[in-house]
């Protein structure tokens, strides 16, 4: 038989304690976390020999004490505070280091660096030591809820790194929207010079409340410049509204003086905190602008070469060529020494009625010649109405007439007595020409022609008559 093995002259190493506190390998022994153990060392003979040591585990413990954010609600145009209170719950020294503040839409990922929006520096701080930064950051441009956290950034031989963050901190941005909505119109079709009634709805679609502002409109020959800073006609104000909150706006405004097709539209000037201000101006409406157009046309005087205080008729018809009907309105003849007739006298005047559009009316108006000779200018002009453009073709061109007097040259005259005959005026002369007439108790047609320069001074020329040469002793171009 073999003797009993020799006894084992080692030793044993073992640890009274928590094994989070620290571990031993061999004869190695490592601190886990900050704490206190007892380190036995037992002879491996069997003998029962040992020996123990109190070993203490130190470090320091970084964590986030208490963290907060205000307001906890917010406009997205305001600014929140953030504090946080970083504390070193080790119990060793902790060295300098940093925080870092986080914010993002969800929890999960919300300490991404990604999220970081700012950072501050942490000093070093003994055993329960603290701490406290605060830090300001604008809220989001946009509206919904946001997470907030910090975390204090580890540090070599930290007992604990995974409680160096603070819980997530949730704030709700809010933001006002107001929304022009119900534009429209007194009417889509107006007369040049009309006042129309614009009017919208403002509302406040969002979920804070929004300060008071302007409503402005605008006008344009087209929709695609509408909302220039040009094309305002008009403003109202608007007061604060509250969430979900409206206002109606109404505002007057003349029409332009010119016919054809404008647009108008309404904006509500964006507030501070508005989320989004790509809806704040209506649709544009369309509005089509008629006018009336009175005109004269053939416009004429019943003779041109008149006697003094002779009778005469005026004639003119008056047309509306606008596209809107026309008011009951007059036409007014005028008369004057030149061709300024408007300066002279109003002779006459007639009453027009309702002119539809396209339709005409003519007028005829009696007077009487001046009582002196000479030449005189006659005009019309027909007078505008309200909702008329343009108003500087209602007047006629001026016509002129000729008044003539007459005085008797002679008392008796050469020829025998006759009827149609042709009389005319040639070459400055008067001329008498042919017709029928006795000669004695003979009818007979006369070819004898007579001219007078001045009226007694009669000449025959021509063609004689040798019947009437006979009986009146007369003889071509002999003069009487
Ligand atoms: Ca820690
Ligand atoms: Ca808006
Ligand atoms: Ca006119």
């Amino acid at each position: 038989m073999l003797p009993n093995p020799v006894t084992n002259s080692g030793i044993i190493w073992t640890i009274d304690g928590d094994s989070s506190i620290a571990t031993i390998s061999g004869s190695s022994l490592s601190g886990v976390a900050p704490g206190t153990v007892i380190l036995t060392a037992t002879a491996a003979d069997g003998s029962g020999v040992s020996a123990t040591q109190t070993f203490t585990v130190t470090a320091h413990d970084l964590e986030i004490a208490s963290f907060s954010v205000s307001p906890i609600s917010i406009n997205i145009d305001q600014t929140l505070t953030l504090s946080a209170t970083v504390q070193n719950n080790g119990n060793a020294a902790a060295a300098a280091t940093r925080v870092r503040f986080y914010r993002s839409t969800s929890e999960a990922n919300l300490t991404d660096d990604a999220n970081q929006i700012s950072s501050d520096a942490v000093g070093g701080l003994g055993i329960s030591g603290t701490q406290t930064l605060t830090a300001t950051s604008a809220a989001s441009a946009t509206a919904g809820t946001f997470y907030y956290g910090v975390c204090v950034a580890a540090t070599a031989n930290e007992a604990d790194t995974t409680n160096n963050c603070s819980a997530a901190f949730e704030v709700t941005v809010t933001a006002a929207d107001l929304v022009a909505s119900n534009f429209s119109v007194s009417s889509n079709t107006v007369n040049v010079g009309d006042n129309i009634t614009l009017s919208a709805t403002v509302q406040n679609s969002g979920d804070a409340a929004a300060a008071a502002t302007m409503v402005l409109f605008y006008r344009f020959t087209n929709e695609t410049n509408l909302f220039e800073l040009a094309n305002e006609i008009t403003s109202e104000a608007v007061g604060s509204l509250a969430v979900s909150a409206t206002q109606d706006i109404t505002a007057s405004n003349t029409v332009p003086a010119a016919v054809g097709t404008f647009y108008y539209g309404v904006c509500v000037a964006a507030t501070a905190n508005e989320s989004d201000i790509s809806n704040n101006c209506s649709a544009a409406f369309e509005v089509t602008v008629i006018a009336s157009d009175l005109v004269v046309a053939d416009f004429s005087i019943s003779s041109l070469a008149v006697n003094i205080e002779e009778a005469i008729t005026l004639s003119v018809s008056v047309k509306n060529q606008g596209n809107s009907a026309a008011a009951a309105t007059r036409v007014k003849f005028y008369r004057h020494s030149t061709n300024d007739f408007l300066s002279g006298e109003e002779i006459t005047a007639a009453d027009i009625g309702d002119l539809a559009v396209s339709a005409t009316q003519t007028i005829t108006a009696a007077s009487t010649a001046t009582a002196t000779a000479g030449i005189y200018y006659y005009g019309v002009c027909v007078d505008a109405v309200v909702n008329e453009t343009p108003t500087n073709n209602n007047c006629s061109a001026p016509v002129s007439v000729k008044v003539l007097q007459w005085t008797k040259a002679a008392a008796t005259h050469s020829w025998p007595a006759r009827k149609d005959h042709s009389t005319l005026v040639f070459d400055n002369k008067m001329w008498i020409l042919g017709g029928f007439g006795n000669i004695g108790e003979i009818p007979t047609a006369f070819n004898s022609v007579w001219s007078s320069a001045d009226g007694s001074r009669i000449i025959q020329s021509i063609y004689a008559d040798e019947n009437i040469l006979a009986s009146q002793n007369l003889r071509p171009s002999q003069s009487k």
